[in-house]
């Protein structure tokens, strides 16, 4: 394509004639004349929508509307559309996004994220997945890189198998927060993989809510198991048999339309053997995954001093035969508590309720450990045992926010993570942004935007936050309940703005709140918060005899679950919601130190249905996800920013002022180079060390000019070289 075919295409797709813009829209937020009004966003979102077309820019940031059908956009023909074509001259599309971030990445030489936010059934998930297979189809192949790239897009089923769920507000919801480092060489082969997980949602292994599910695995395996390895694990093929799979006493199906768990079983076993899972391994793997089941299956019946005791019924000779542990040690386990009175370890028996709360306890345990066991075989199998510099792409896929009729402590803890997630987009795009044109010396109108560091501070900071609350109850064992919580809450948080207890509650939100409920005041909304189990859910007790009834475990996943070497419950462990806390802020320092991209994702409509887009429900996202204030500082600011040494490298050959080597200082010489190529002030602003360029095109413009004049250059070289 010529020069001036490229340049008449760039500006027919940027700006679009009249009637085309009438009915697709504007491809750029940054383009749309009335950019400060949220309904002339909307309609632009909604326009697009309509014709299918779910992504649009703001600059380089990619907005995504779920379309809840398949588009057909997906193909090996679109990826090679996109491949290595600026980035604004197609039509918006996540593969423009993960091929501009990988050619930065290439010439920059340095690390990168995409940041991939949205509440809960929003696209995060398959946005992360269409990234990866991307980078999978267009990387450079050879035969050792493409057995990478197989590791690499089929931890994702493993993963998701054992780690998603459905929920009532996704059919597969992310039940852990996934950061995927994909590292490249310096020829841009992706040569392996990293993975960080972070808190699953274990309580779902014993408990589900009306209309949710267990972990996909359960089902998988239940559904699609072969005849034999189900006869060797002791199971039924059937769903309804295991209480940790239906609801007791509703009887609900565990089929979802949308989910096909007997081929999900095909996918799974078959990436685990490419992901070079030995046969023992997986082996180990579904005798844990039966255990919970038949774990699950337990029951207890009272002695007469209301004792709970254990017949040796199927489920224990099943457990003791897949966890190769003596059935009368799990009989004993399950049911006494070791506890130290005086000098000596004594039995004492459990009460039924007591003896239930520990057998979930384990298998929530079990289950958990299982998971990290698998985020480290699989970054095993994806290590790069190779020390040359690799650059990286990492992709930041989290569960979503999400508010239920109940919401309970992982609500708590998914929310505040969300909150964490976009602390970190404002402190990166809206405050960064701003303070660069402060430093830089470019005239700037602030934009205001609301600051969500009140309510993160509000649940994490030290002393005083609701985490801090939360572990000084839990440090009072006997004492503190999840009542006694909330009234420290009450007492310590009544008056801030973003708090609201039963006491308060008319007056803050005037909805009335029940008692043992808490509100947040979130960035993203209201949630009401039940204080039930928080005390619990953030302690995490394991007993100490049912560990060491584990340590004796034959099988080899649960034996490097349960190590002889832990340490023993003399030092408290850190809590649950510390932990996260921890974890995430392990996390923010890490992207804090990477070029960050940003896709942000909105959900058309609560019912999971195509072709619907509810306007009052997409408002709000547009609102919460901080869409109109980026656009603000967008379209005031500046699309491309160099400093003045890099730009005048690069383009000085398109000016004889500067070629080939400029005297003055640098800044001089871009400004001399700008007046050759004929720049207009309205164009661009010259900072204290870097240009700004207001507009992509007038970038591509020179860089097209910089492609012109390399090819000259070489033809003159040639036709001389021809002469001789
Ligand atoms: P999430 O990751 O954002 O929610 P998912 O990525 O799992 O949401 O998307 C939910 C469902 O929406 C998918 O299973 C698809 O059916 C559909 N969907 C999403 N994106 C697309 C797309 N680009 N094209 C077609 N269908 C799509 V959560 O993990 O619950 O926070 O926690
Ligand atoms: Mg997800």
């Amino acid at each position: 394509m010529s020069l001036e075919e490229r340049c008449n295409r760039i500006l027919r797709d940027m700006e679009g004639s009249l009637t085309a813009r009438d009915r697709v829209g504007i491809q750029d937020f940054v383009l749309l004349d009335a950019y400060t009004s949220e309904s002339a966003f909307l309609d632009n979102l909604r326009k697009r929508f309509h014709e299918n077309l779910i992504y649009t820019y703001i600059g380089t940031l990619l907005v995504s509307v779920n379309p809840y059908k398949d588009l057909g956009i997906y193909t090996k023909k679109q990826m090679d559309i996109y491949m290595g074509v600026n980035f604004f001259e197609l039509p918006p599309h996540i593969y423009a996004l993960a091929d501009n971030v990988y050619r930065t990445m290439l010439t920059e030489t340095n690390n990168h994220f995409i940041l991939i936010s949205g509440e809960s059934g929003a696209g995060k998930t398959e946005a992360s997945k269409k990234i990866l297979q991307f980078y999978a189809v267009s990387c450079p192949s050879t035969k050792l890189l493409d057995n990478v790239r197989d590791r690499l897009l089929l931890s994702n089923p493993v993963l998701e198998a054992f780690g998603n769920a459905k929920t009532l507000k996704n059919d597969n919801s992310s039940r852990f927060g996934k950061y995927m480092d994909i590292q490249f060489d310096h020829v841009g082969g992706a040569v392996g993989g990293h993975i960080l997980s972070y808190l699953l949602e274990k309580s779902r292994v014993v408990h589900q809510n009306h209309g949710e599910r267990n972990f996909h695995i359960f089902y998988q395996l239940v559904e699609g198991g072969e005849e034999d390895m189900l006869h060797w694990l002791g199971l039924e093929r059937n769903c309804q048999h295991y209480s940790y799979l239906v609801k007791v006493g509703e009887g609900e199906s565990a089929k979802v339309r949308s989910i096909n768990d007997k081929s999900d079983w095909k996918t799974v076993r078959k990436a685990l053997s490419v992901i070079e899972f030995s046969e023992s391994n997986i082996e180990s793997l579904f005798a844990i995954i039966a255990s919970v089941l038949h774990l699950g299956n337990v029951k207890f019946v009272a002695d007469l001093l209301g004792y709970a005791t254990l017949n040796n019924s199927p489920e224990i000779h099943w457990l003791s035969k897949l966890l190769g542990i003596p059935a009368q040690v799990i009989l004993v386990g399950l049911t006494h508590r070791k506890i130290e009175a005086r000098l000596e370890e004594v039995l004492s028996p459990f009460t039924i309720d007591h003896a239930v709360y520990a057998r979930d306890a384990l298998a929530k345990a079990i289950y958990g450990r299982t998971f990290t066991w698998l985020v480290n075989k699989l970054n095993e199998s994806l290590a790069n045992k190779d020390s040359s510099r690799k650059t990286v792409i990492g992709l930041l896929d989290i569960y979503g926010f999400e508010v239920f009729n109940v919401n309970s402590f992982e609500q708590f803890c998914i929310n505040y993570c969300n909150e964490k997630l976009q602390q970190l987009f404002i402190q990166l795009t809206l405050k960064s942004e701003q303070e660069e044109y402060e430093m830089e010396g470019i005239e700037w109108e602030p934009v205001p935007y609301f600051n969500n560091k009140i309510i993160c501070d509000l649940v994490e900071e030290k002393f005083k936050g609701i985490i801090s609350v939360l572990d000084e109850e839990c440090l009072r064992p006997g004492e503190a309940t999840d009542m006694t919580f909330l009234e420290k809450l009450e007492e310590k948080m009544g008056g801030h703005p973003h708090f609201v207890t039963h006491k308060l509650a008319d007056q803050k939100t005037r909805k009335t709140l029940e008692r043992g409920d808490f509100r947040l005041l979130h960035y993203a909304g209201e949630v009401t918060y039940c204080v039930v189990g928080f005390l619990d859910k953030n302690n995490d007790l394991l007993y100490r005899n049912i560990k060491e009834v584990m340590r004796q475990s034959k099988n080899a996943i649960i034996k490097h679950c349960f190590p002889t070497t832990e340490p023993d419950s003399k030092k408290r462990p850190e809590t649950v919601a510390t932990q996260f806390k921890n974890s995430l802020v392990g996390l923010t320092e890490m992207l804090m130190s990477k070029e960050p991209w940003y896709v942000r994702c909105m959900k058309p409509n609560e019912g999971k249905e195509p072709g619907r887009f509810d306007d009052v429900l997409v408002r709000h996202q547009v609102k919460y996800l901080g869409l109109m204030e980026h656009l603000r500082v967008r379209r005031a600011g500046f699309a491309y920013r160099r400093r003045y040494e890099i730009f005048l490298q690069r383009y000085k050959p398109l000016c004889p002022d500067t070629w080939p080597s400029w005297k003055g200082t640098a800044a001089e010489g871009v400004e001399c180079l700008i007046k050759h190529l004929g720049y207009k002030p309205d164009e661009y602003k010259m900072g204290r060390t870097k240009i700004f360029i207001r507009h992509p095109r007038t970038l591509f413009a020179t860089e097209d000019a910089f492609e012109v004049c390399k090819h000259e250059l070489a033809t003159r070289i040639q036709a001389k070289y021809k002469g001789y």
